[in-house]
């Protein structure tokens, strides 16, 4: 890949269809792997959410992440959460619905999704290296309010692989901006997850849905094959 002879390009398995990336022009994208999400304690479990369903996306993204650490590919994390003095965040959020804690308050993490806490963090697991770029974010989408656009644009990002958490919210979010900015994006089906079995498994229907409506779908280990294979479609992409 990246870092050897080989060719660059690589085919995934995916629905609807197979896809063929260049790996030079694609970028991990890795959603809200926060302790705020996936920790006892944290947001998502303010909500009333068994965090617990989210644990089964580790495995998989870490696997991912470390071919693409082996493979020199541009590597993202995003962090959803807010400043200290809640100005990014509106009210409309943090007055929303009854959870046992509001954004902003004290939790056993510290302030509940307020960047600089230890539950805004992401978890020990996937943690990005000094190398790997954070994109903090007040919104579900990633492109929202940050400069996720620029970086993409700067590396010459055509392709996304995105994973993370939550499938329907932050994930699915995340690939509708990316879609309507004509970026390609393969999301990771194991290496998302949801507090809802069922709406992970309509997430990821939507996307593939119609041809593809917002990108492509493929397992974690449909990318690691693609990632040390060769094969090409012979198209351009
Ligand atoms: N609540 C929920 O499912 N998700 C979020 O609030 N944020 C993300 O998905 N990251």
């Amino acid at each position: 890949m990246l870092n050897s002879p080989e060719p660059t390009r690589g085919v995934i398995s995916a629905e609807p269809e197979p896809i063929e990336l260049d790996w030079s022009k694609s970028a991990l994208l890795i959603i809200d792997m926060q302790r705020d999400f996936l920790e006892p304690g944290g947001f998502g479990e303010t909500l009333g959410n068994d965090v617990s369903q989210l644990s089964r996306a580790v495995k998989p993204i870490g696997a991912v992440l470390t071919a693409a650490r082996d493979a020199g590919m541009l590597v993202i994390h995003t962090r959803e959460g807010h400043l200290p003095d809640l100005s990014d965040a509106p009210r409309a959020k943090i007055e929303r619905g009854a959870p046992s804690l509001r954004i902003g308050d004290a939790g056993p993490m510290g302030r509940i999704l307020i960047r600089g806490e230890a539950g805004h963090d992401i978890i020990p697991e996937l943690y990005p290296l000094d190398s790997e770029i954070v994109i903090d974010k007040p919104g579900k989408g990633a492109f929202y309010a940050t400069e996720l656009g620029e970086v993409l644009e700067r590396y010459g990002i055509e392709n996304l692989l995105v994973c993370g958490v939550t499938t329907e919210v932050c994930v699915n979010t995340t690939v509708r901006e990316a879609n309507d900015r004509g970026y390609r994006c393969v999301v990771i089906s194991d290496g998302c997850a949801s507090y809802f079995p069922e709406f992970h498994a309509m997430g990821l229907k939507m996307i593939k849905a119609q041809g593809g409506i917002f990108g492509w779908v493929a397992s974690s280990a449909a990318v690691l094959e693609a990632m040390t294979s060769s094969t090409t479609l012979g198209a351009t992409s």
